[in-house]
């Protein structure tokens, strides 16, 4: 068991990830920084969010938004207002995102990497439906100074030394983990701060919720099959909003497990183990749930191209274990 920090309610982001440091002294400050950039480029990419409607009516105007980019949709932009924040920042040598074929280079000398879907669920961005940014932060292996190698963004889960998301639903939080438990933190939008809402939060071990697409059922694997079945049988609740964040965050609270498994248009799961699977597994497991790909800990499956998908069972801990048991 890790050691968990005792933190009064309310006390802002950035006075947390001060004390945090002091406590566990990890990585001289530069790690606290890659945080608060991270909730930095968030509420930019909060305030766009929530303008997310109007982005047409202003382009008909022919507005340009405040760093004078023409309008662009809205997860190309958060991919540009995340790798702005964490090239200036200058702690991130190598970005992987969701949005580009292949790495950034941010500032060679830096000692971390950072894997990120900026805007998660896009999808639901025209309907007005909650969406997330989820990100990892690794070490980089290689020395700094020197390029980059294939180490040091094809790392397994367990390498993260830092992960988690940010939900923007009827209110935007961010919640992560360093590996000492897990912490969330509301947005307070007029004073423009994250203040800690959700202290050492523990998914519960058992629920009742059940998310997965059901439309595909016909081409899940019979134990996919059977598992959905059980959980009819005891008559859980379906709760599937198309948002993995937003699905993994009402778990987290309440209890529950979500699966996108194997289906016949992918093959493979349709979810990305190095920008979305890994960063919910860490965090699952640091508030005592648990995540697989059906059969194996997501954490320990050693990444081979970037863009590599998996089958995704992450939630309660015994309900991902019950779900394994049919397999
Ligand atoms: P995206 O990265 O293209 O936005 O897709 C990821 C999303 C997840 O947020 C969500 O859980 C899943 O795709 C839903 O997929 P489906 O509509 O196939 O159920
Ligand atoms: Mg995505």
């Amino acid at each position: 068991e890790t050691s968990r920090i005792a933190q009064p309610i309310g006390s802002t982001l950035d006075r947390f990830i001060k004390s945090n440091q002091d406590q566990f002294a990890y990585a001289s400050g530069e790690l606290s920084q890659l945080l608060r950039d991270i909730a930095l480029a968030s509420k930019v990419v909060n305030r766009e969010v929530n303008k997310a409607g109007l982005i047409d009516i202003m382009g008909a105007v022919g507005s340009q938004n405040m760093a004078g980019d023409d309008q662009q949709k809205l997860d190309v932009l958060a991919n540009i207002r995340f790798t702005r924040a964490l090239a200036k920042g200058g702690e991130v040598c190598a970005l992987v995102s969701e949005e580009a074929d292949t790495f950034a280079d941010l500032n060679n000398e830096g000692k971390y990497v950072i894997a990120i879907d900026p805007l998660d669920g896009s999808s639901n961005i025209d309907v007005n439906v909650s969406i997330g940014t989820i990100f990892s932060i690794y070490r980089r292996k290689s020395p700094a100074g020197t390029p980059i190698q294939q180490e040091d963004i094809l790392q397994r889960g367990a390498d993260q030394v830092a992960a988690g998301y940010v939900l923007y639903g009827s209110s935007t939080m961010m919640v992560y983990t360093t590996g000492h438990g897990v912490n969330g933190f509301t947005y307070e939008p007029t004073l423009g701060e994250y203040f800690l809402s959700h202290p050492d939060m523990r998914m519960p071990a058992d629920g009742k919720v059940y998310s997965i697409n059901e439309g595909s059922a016909n081409s899940f694997a019979q134990p996919v099959k059977e598992y959905v079945q059980y959980c009819k049988d005891q008559k859980y609740t379906a709760r599937y909003i198309g948002s993995l964040v937003a699905d993994f965050h009402r778990n987290m609270l309440k209890g529950g497990i979500y699966i996108y498994p194997a289906t016949a248009k992918d093959p493979n799961g349709k979810l990305r183990l190095i920008y979305e699977c890994n960063a919910l597994a860490f965090v699952a497991e640091q508030a005592g749930g648990k995540a697989t790909n059906g059969s194996m800990r997501i954490l320990d499956i050693v990444p081979e191209s970037l863009h590599q998908r998996t089958a995704f069972y992450v939630g309660s801990k015994n309900m991902v274990d019950k779900s394994g048991s049919f397999a």
